[in-house]
């Protein structure tokens, strides 16, 4: 079967850290997993614009999923996303400053999408290699939620599949653990769906 290409993005640091352990774990995986061609990309933590960048990049490089990784600093469970919402309610100002109360991602847009990869295999298969995974039902309301309801409506209906990832702080789950949950986690996506 001709490889499939899989666009894995993770996040600069943003607020108080200095490090973002979802660029740490992308940036730990090989080039490929199983039937997978891994093309890694830095995302800002930026409103629209990491959406933005996301997305002509999926399009550029005719990836057939995307897979986004970003840190979820209270969470002590790998947890994938099963939901993107359509709100940006932001407590801090993301990395441009800017910090949208109560407003719609898209006023035209459906007030939610769901995930279109496999989340509940995803997240059976974290478990299976030991580490601590949930399905999470909120992507938050800040740049992480964004990203996930931004691709989901851009994607829907089309065969590009998408999902997004929360990784703990390092000091919850160590990166390379971060790291072997999303291999775990790639290799629980049929190529073939
Ligand atoms: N986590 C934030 C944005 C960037 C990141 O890594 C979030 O959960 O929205």
């Amino acid at each position: 079967m001709k490889p499939k290409i899989l666009l894995i993005t993770g996040f600069e640091p943003f607020g108080s850290e200095v490090e973002n352990p979802s660029w740490q774990a992308v940036s730990l995986l090989p080039d490929s997993i199983g039937a997978w061609t891994l093309f890694k990309l830095l995302l800002p933590v930026t409103f629209s614009d990491a959406a933005a960048l996301a997305i002509e990049t999926a399009q550029r490089i005719h990836a057939d999923a995307v897979l986004c990784v970003g840190l979820a600093a209270g969470r002590n469970a790998v947890t994938p996303e099963a939901v993107g919402l359509n709100l940006r309610d932001a407590s801090i100002p993301d990395n441009a400053g800017r910090q949208p109360k109560d407003e719609p991602i898209d006023p035209n847009g459906l007030a939610a999408y769901f995930s279109t990869l496999p989340v509940r295999r995803m997240t059976e298969a974290i478990a299976r290699v030991g580490i601590p995974a949930k399905i999470s039902y909120s992507a938050g309301t800040y740049v992480c939620n964004d990203l996930l309801y931004t691709l989901l409506r851009r994607f829907n209906g089309s065969p590009v599949r998408a999902a997004f990832i929360h990784v703990p702080l390092a000091s919850c789950i160590p990166v390379s653990d971060s790291a072997r949950a999303l291999t775990a986690a790639i290799e629980a996506i049929d190529p073939a769906e």
